[in-house]
């Protein structure tokens, strides 16, 4: 990238530091480098304790179980176990959009929590957990399960979920997952998934099977949780090679369909890193092959395409060039109109623990240079796969604070900054474009070919809109 140079990076980064007491910048000093793919030294440290002090836009364990992973699951009710902030602050934030009657064989739309009192914490939640499971059961007969998402002082307490759950799902003749995913376990989102993957695979994986035969083309959809309508997108290129999608894992998911996942053939992983551990244990346990892919932009969905065709038999391969053909002049179209007007334009992301490496080909394909990207709660298996989308000299960080990314945006003369609703008007207000994403700021899908029209749209609107004549970027 013209203009982008390691040694200039690395000045930056220095400088970036020196903004900090000498004990603050020896910890976040490890956390950014300038992006130099297969060069040992250049590698970023990740999946640390957040220095205290130091803005974080990390959530906790119990937004990555409740949140992210068992949240979306459509058919059950997830009971928000504590008291009753975090239910209400993570009641229908992600939209993860499902199908279905409201309240009637879906409960995506409702907040369930035992709502816990001073008398819970002193003399313990376990009765009314139990009451609850019961109150569910009666006022919703069509729901398939519940999960019980243990709030931090759950766990501090020593309640023991599990033994409720047990006994309630064998008197309620119904599912009920425990979770022990209290928030102040690990150091972000991240552990939340781990532990609800462990749930699901000691609860759910394997005790149910599909009703129809199975056939060679049976796959799942591992770490879509359909924000904005993604995984549905997906789902229709996936169709339309001539896969069976058996369940999807777990955006617009039916816990029934999970449970039986164990007799498909492939599983493909779209956000490897909430998932990852679930595919392993396929694996590992059914012998199921898994594999990652990308449906961000019509570049890497022809190389995905192409990548799952050659997992199946020649007719699945034609189906994949079959479509390539189909979208190609389609999506030419809508190159070319944006890509002039977005051509060479900055942009520099900082997201939770996929889209900062997954969306960069859909940007590069309407012409934009990522400068800059980090991650919230990233490993360092994504920062090994991030290094080589990103273009040398680079800029590459971990769990970021807002000090930084103002210096950075700043320095860099971004002209688009793509993060979280924590960022998003510190940059609109300093006259900086900004399009959150992850909620596709309240638009989408941005997955697959029905997707990538909108997110050119959405880039454009950002970059383009008049309103920036009437406010001042800081350079
Ligand atoms: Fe996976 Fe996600 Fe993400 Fe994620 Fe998230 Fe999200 Fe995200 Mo927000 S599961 S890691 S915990 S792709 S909610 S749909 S956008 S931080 S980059």
């Amino acid at each position: 990238i013209e203009g982008i140079e390691k040694k200039a990076t690395e000045e930056l980064i220095e400088k970036t530091l020196e903004l900090y007491p000498e004990k603050a910048r020896k910890k976040r000093e490890p956390h950014m480098s300038a992006n130099d793919p297969g060069v040992e030294g250049c590698t970023v440290k990740s999946n640390r304790k957040t220095v205290p002090g130091v803005m974080s836009a990390r959530g906790c364990a119990y937004a990555g179980a409740k949140g992210v992973v068992w949240g979306p699951i459509r058919d059950m009710a997830h009971i928000s176990h504590g008291p009753v902030g975090c239910g209400y602050y993570s009641w229908g934030t992600r939209r993860n959009l499902v199908d279905g009657h409201q309240g009637v064989d879906v409960f995506s739309a409702m907040q369930f929590t035992s709502d816990f009192q001073e008398k819970d914490v002193v003399y313990g939640g376990d009765k009314k957990l139990a009451k609850i499971c019961e109150e569910v059961k009666e006022l919703f007969p069509l729901a398939k399960g519940i999960s019980v998402l243990s709030e931090c002082p759950v766990g501090l307490i020593g309640d023991d979920i599990n033994a409720v759950a047990k006994k309630s799902s064998k008197d309620l003749d119904l599912p009920v997952i425990p979770c022990n995913c209290e928030g102040f376990r690990g150091v972000s989102q991240s552990l939340g998934h781990h532990i609800s993957n462990d749930s699901i695979r000691d609860y759910v994986i394997g005790t149910r099977e599909f009703a129809d035969e199975p056939t060679d083309y049976d796959i799942a959809l591992i770490g879509d949780y359909n924000i904005g309508g993604d995984a549905w997108a997906s789902k229709k290129i996936l169709d339309e090679l001539g896969l069976n999608v058996k369940a999807i894992w777990t955006g617009d998911g039916q816990i029934e369909h999970i449970a039986a996942t164990h007799q498909v053939k492939l599983n493909l992983i779209h956000c490897y890193r909430s998932m990852n551990y679930m595919a392993k244990v396929m694996e590992e346990k059914w012998g199921i092959p898994w594999m990652e892919f990308n449906f961000f932009g019509p570049t890497k969905i022809a190389a995905s395409l192409r990548a799952i065709a050659a997992r199946f038999d020649q007719k699945i391969q034609d189906n994949a060039e079959k479509i390539i053909a189909k979208y190609t002049p389609k999506m030419q179209a809508i190159v070319d109109e944006y890509r002039p007007r977005l051509e060479g334009k900055r942009a520099m992301l900082f997201v939770g623990g996929l889209r900062p490496r997954h969306t960069i080909g859909a940007y590069e394909d309407l012409g934009l240079e990522i400068v800059g990207t980090g991650y919230e709660f990233a490993h360092n298996d994504d920062y090994d796969r991030t290094y080589e989308e990103m273009a040398k000299g680079t800029l590459i960080f971990d769990d970021a604070s807002e000090i930084e990314l103002e210096t950075w945006a700043k320095e860099m003369k971004v002209d688009l900054v793509g993060s979280g609703v924590k960022e998003k008007y510190v940059f609109q207000k300093a006259g900086i474009p900004f399009r959150q994403m992850h909620s596709w700021d309240y638009s989408g899908p941005y997955h697959g070919y029905e997707g990538f029209p909108i997110f050119a749209r959405d880039i454009d609107m950002a970059i383009n809109s008049p309103t920036w004549g009437l406010v001042k970027a800081p350079f």
